[in-house]
């Protein structure tokens, strides 16, 4: 290598080691190789997390959702049972035994985890029972900025909001209909509420010290032509870490094509314009346990307690 290639080889590597630093800490832990979900770059970092399917119910209908109890399918918001707080702790407990590599306790469903209260209640008992994992919580963030305070309380280290869009015109069409304060929103009025509140609650997150990462479903000719908008604002609103997820056909999206790798590709480069892109996910069950594309530890654990398989209603 000439000498100007080996200085411009070394500059690009000092600029990815600054990335890698500013995506955050836990407890003097750096994320970027603490937590499987934040290792940004070419290599996972290997390092496992137990999903603690609690949180059954949910607020608003994204209309790509199918939400299921099975022990088939690979997805977000599929588990092979529903469990309590308490049933949890039981589950990490032995989850540590066979997979010491755990370091994320992190609940992700099968819903919404601020739609009831369990989430937060379980957060809090593994605090006290598994001080050293690292808490991690995923929402809609429909809730979050009415729940912000609690979420903070229960010790949640690492949040990830699902944005799909910032423009309401698309958003309506992603989103659904959602229970509010006891009221049904759709349509622009209830797309805004959910913008809003999503932003304000990733501000709220951010500001107490939350590592912050935001998913986005991408969908073709809704969210595709403004992934780069999309991922502005939430950078703006104190993201620090973006994922883009490609389009699982369900519900009622079951007719759309999924995106392509390369549209899949093109929007993560636009995405990368504003935000560090996380391309390591692997589009976990709500009930998954161990290192995210590795070995699976789910059947072992919950052998002697798989509940019959059904579909949670949108209704
Ligand atoms: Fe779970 Fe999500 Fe926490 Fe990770 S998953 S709650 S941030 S501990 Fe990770 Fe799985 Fe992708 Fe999610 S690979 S689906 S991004
Ligand atoms: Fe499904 Fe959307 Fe509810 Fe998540 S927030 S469980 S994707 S309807």
């Amino acid at each position: 290598m000439m000498v100007n290639e080996v200085k411009a080889f070394r500059d690009r590597a000092a600029e990815k080691d600054a990335v890698r630093s500013e995506i955050g800490f836990v407890r003097g832990r750096n994320l970027q190789s603490a937590h499987p979900c934040f290792a940004v770059g070419g290599k996972p970092n290997n390092k496992g997390r137990i999903h603690l399917p609690v949180s059954s119910g949910c607020n608003i209908e994204c209309q790509f959702c199918d939400r299921a109890v099975n022990r088939t399918e690979k997805r977000p918001g599929v588990t092979g049972q529903v469990i309590s707080p308490e049933e949890a702790l039981e589950v990490v407990r032995q989850a540590l035994e066979l997979a010491p590599e755990i370091t994320v306790a992190g609940i992700a469903g099968p819903g919404d985890t601020l739609a009831t209260p369990y989430a937060l209640e379980t957060f809090r008992l593994i605090g006290e029972a598994f001080p050293h994992l690292i808490k991690c919580m995923s929402t809609n963030g429909l809730l979050l900025p009415d729940k912000a305070d609690e979420v903070i309380a229960a010790g949640v280290e690492t949040l990830t909001v699902t944005v799909n869009d910032i423009y309401p015109e698309t958003l309506q069409y992603i989103c659904g209909r959602m229970h509010y304060h006891g009221k049904i929103m759709s349509g622009i009025e209830g797309a805004e509420k959910l913008i809003a509140n999503q932003l304000e609650g990733i501000r709220k997150a951010a500001e107490a010290g939350i590592t912050v990462k935001v998913n986005t479903v991408l969908i073709p000719e809704l969210n595709d032509d403004h992934i780069g908008d999309i991922a502005k604002a939430v950078a703006e609103a104190g993201a620090q870490i973006y994922n883009i997820i490609p389009l699982m056909p369900q519900y009622n999206m079951a007719d759309l094509l999924p995106p392509s790798c390369n549209e899949t590709d093109e929007a993560r480069r636009d995405a990368e314009r504003y935000i560090t892109v996380f391309r390591h996910c692997q589009h976990c069950r709500a009930d998954a346990i161990g290192v995210p594309g590795g070995k699976d530890y789910r059947e072992q654990i919950y052998r002697n307690r798989i509940e019959p398989e059904m579909r949670f209603s949108h209704g």
